[in-house]
């Protein structure tokens, strides 16, 4: 008996900042159903997918922008994202700003989340962003900002892997696609199938020349980070124009191989759906990146140990001095 699970990755078009929650959860429940009408056991939706993308908009106080921020998952808006899931029977993995109680000190907590919930209605795992992009102060020069880092913390809890949809299944958000560490975390707890959304603008201030290569870094480091796992990956867009803002949209599902099996073709809400035989992953995992017998940690110390780069001494390289 194969484990192959249908997976859908609901890709949504842009969100205004005029929208309300309900508007969105309706554009939600639409993919849903069209996923279960195609016999999907789990669906992806994107990063931050219940608001617009407000880390573009500076504010002095971040209170100001609590609105965009989920106190509890479900709420009262999304809880009835969660009963059609139930009532349907699938699984849905989804990203959205978190803001937490107050903690022992009186503080709460922002962080950039995203929650898998199973076919039961099931919360079963939480993960919040490791990596985060952008910045934390006005830089008026941008056209747009990108203020990830002053409205989330970058969360110390990194990559856990759940036993779910008959396999092992970690959750990524955005940025964290294109670390390397992100998927070998996860590959060395044996995940099967790593879902990750992405809210990325095509422009990119510090360099516009990359922004012609959006695409391809996009599916680049998804794909390799699928092949050299032996996993699945499921990568979701919020894409088109949102505010002004064009955001790359080809979301993609793609096997253990690192070959693409399902490709969005609009940048609006679009439902991509593949079937996922999670026992091909130990085609990869068992062969070229059998971890146990080849990888070298002991030789990859580095990684850990050292955030930056350290280059060696100027006086140590072959390039300079006497080369006669
Ligand atoms: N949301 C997110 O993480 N976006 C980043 C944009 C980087 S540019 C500041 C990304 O890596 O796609």
């Amino acid at each position: 008996m194969t484990r192959s699970i249908t997976v859908g990755a609901a890709q949504l078009g842009p969100i205004a900042k005029a929208d309300s929650r309900e508007d969105v959860i309706a554009r939600l429940l639409v993919l849903l159903h069209d996923a279960a009408a195609a016999g999907c056991d789990l669906v992806v939706f994107p990063e931050l997918a219940l608001t617009t993308f407000f880390p573009r908009w500076y504010t002095e106080d971040l209170s100001a922008h609590d609105d965009y921020y989920e106190t509890s998952m479900p709420g009262p808006a999304t809880q009835p994202l969660f009963d059609a899931a139930k009532r349907l029977g699938i699984g849905f993995a989804i990203g959205y700003a978190e803001l937490t109680e107050p903690d022992a000190a009186g503080v709460r907590h922002r962080f950039n989340t995203t929650i898998l919930v199973e076919r039961d209605g099931s919360v079963v795992g939480k993960y919040r962003k490791v990596h985060m992009p952008g910045h934390e102060e006005d830089e008026p020069w941008r056209p747009f900002q990108h203020l990830e880092r002053r409205y989330f913390e970058e969360s110390n809890e990194g990559f856990d892997v759940y036993r779910a949809f008959d396999g092992i299944v970690g959750m990524a958000t955005c940025n964290d696609r294109r670390w390397p560490e992100t998927y070998r975390e996860m590959g060395l707890q044996g995940a099967e199938l790593i879902m990750i959304g992405y809210n990325t603008p095509i422009h990119y201030a510090p360099d516009p020349g990359q922004n012609a290569l959006q695409g391809f870094h996009n599916h680049l480091c998804m794909q390799a980070g699928a092949y050299q796992n032996g996993t699945f990956v499921v990568g979701v867009a919020k894409g088109g124009n949102e505010e002004g803002v064009e955001s790359l949209a080809q979301s993609c599902i793609i096997a253990p191989s690192g070959q693409i099996i399902a490709l969005a073709t609009t940048t609006a809400d679009e439902l991509l759906v593949a079937r996922c035989d999670l026992d091909t992953c130990k085609n990869f995992k068992e062969t070229l990146f059998d971890f146990a017998r080849y990888r070298r940690p002991e030789l990859y110390q580095r990684i850990t140990s050292q955030k930056g780069v350290i280059e060696p001494p100027l006086e140590d390289s072959p390039t300079t001095g006497d080369q006669s």
